[in-house]
């Protein structure tokens, strides 16, 4: 396999990968624009293997999504809708308190909870959902609101974004999902979501979070009209961010799924696309512990894949995934636990349940 890397002209990255040294925009476009995914994927593993040797992590968590009503109306989305929409809705406290009593006898150790930018939903409302779920399972941990809302949460706080991170973790967030990143390309940006906040300000939150010991993940929507270099440009600023703060756990690529969306003449990602935006990122985020590949967007089947090239995480059995859904996402809306062991035993790792913050749950060895 290495005499074929150095005939495609990648010799030296895989002598870079070996002495761990970091890649630079050049090698990421190089990578990007090899069409031998089985090169990628070796180097990605090399990289992978010495991160995480086998282990493929996946948590037991449940989605809430509180509610779809969303003042950004970002191009690429499906979910956010106006207010008089036939389709907009919006949980009470009681109803997201509902969600989790429902499951209370299964062994969730995390809630994802994300929404739209709502008009008008007051700042206790958030502290009160917070509070709701600790209320009915204290022991379960909150990955809740993206950068953008929290950024909009301290406009309705009247406060920093410090300062509301700290009322939000006293009302029981535990860690910040990855999600409203996008790509941080201002060009991007103005054309698919110019009322959502900038790259710099999502990259100036993420900072904030980890400063307090908030750990957060990071995402990037790939495979609607971003170039190769706008994808590197987000990798780095991510690497760098991280280089400064060590506060990501997990950066995970979002495939773009056009339904029912304003670009849904866009055609949606293929396997090869998929299996290189994992490679390519376990590459050159050098300084992240986890990628992960997110079954929900790329199917369980090349997700299985993507643990030879570069993954080694399937995040978790999710349970009512609504965003990727309204965009005709083709995958089921949950997976059992045993079915991501099996996924991850046929692909030859060893499966590994765990908590948010990758403390080991079960070694399933
Ligand atoms: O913020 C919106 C993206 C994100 C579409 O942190 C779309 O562990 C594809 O961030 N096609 C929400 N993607 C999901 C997300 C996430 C998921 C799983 C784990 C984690 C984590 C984070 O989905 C949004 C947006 O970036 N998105 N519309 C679409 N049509």
């Amino acid at each position: 396999m290495e005499k074929i890397i150095r005939e495609r002209g990648l010799g030296n990255i895989l002598d870079k990968v070996k002495a761990e040294e970091r890649l630079s925009l050049d090698d990421g476009k190089r990578l990007y624009e090899c069409d031998d995914i089985l090169s990628l994927g070796y180097l990605a593993n090399i990289v992978r293997n010495r991160k995480n040797g086998d282990n493929t992590y996946f948590i037991y968590n449940q989605h809430i999504n509180y509610s779809n009503i969303c003042t950004n109306l970002c191009k690429f989305c499906a979910f956010g809708c106006e207010k008089d929409s036939d389709l907009a809705y919006e949980m009470s406290v009681e109803d997201v308190k509902q969600k989790v009593r429902e499951r209370l006898s299964e062994p969730i150790s995390e809630v994802h909870m994300v929404g739209g930018i709502h008009p008008d939903l007051p700042f206790e409302y958030y502290i009160e959902i917070l509070k709701g779920i600790k209320e009915v399972k204290p022991e379960i941990h909150i990955q809740a609101f993206t950068c953008v809302e929290i950024a909009h949460l301290a406009g309705l706080a009247g406060k920093s974004v410090a300062a509301t991170l700290e009322l939000l973790r006293a009302a029981g967030l535990g860690s910040l999902p990855g999600g409203g990143a996008e790509v941080f390309s201002t060009r991007i940006r103005e054309i698919t979501c110019e009322k959502k906040i900038s790259g710099n300000e999502w990259l100036e939150i993420s900072k904030i979070a980890h400063r307090q010991g908030l750990n957060t993940n990071a995402t990037m929507l790939y495979g609607h009209i971003e170039t190769i270099e706008e994808r590197l440009e987000h990798l780095a600023a991510l690497r760098e961010t991280q280089d400064e703060t060590n506060g990501f756990l997990a950066f995970i690529p979002l495939a773009f799924h056009p339904q029912n969306t304003k670009m849904s003449h866009i055609s949606k990602t293929t396997g090869i696309s998929d299996l290189k935006n994992i490679a390519v990122a376990r590459l050159f985020l050098d300084n992240f512990p986890h990628i992960k590949a997110y079954w929900v967007m790329i199917g369980p089947k090349i997700a299985q894949l993507a643990l030879s090239f570069g993954a080694d995480d399937m995040d978790g059995t999710v349970k009512e995934e609504v965003i990727t859904h309204m965009a005709g996402a083709e995958t089921e809306q949950a997976i059992g636990s045993k079915t991501l062991v099996r996924l991850i035993k046929e692909a030859g790792r060893i499966p590994v349940e765990r908590d948010t913050l990758y403390n080991n749950i079960e070694v399933f060895s």
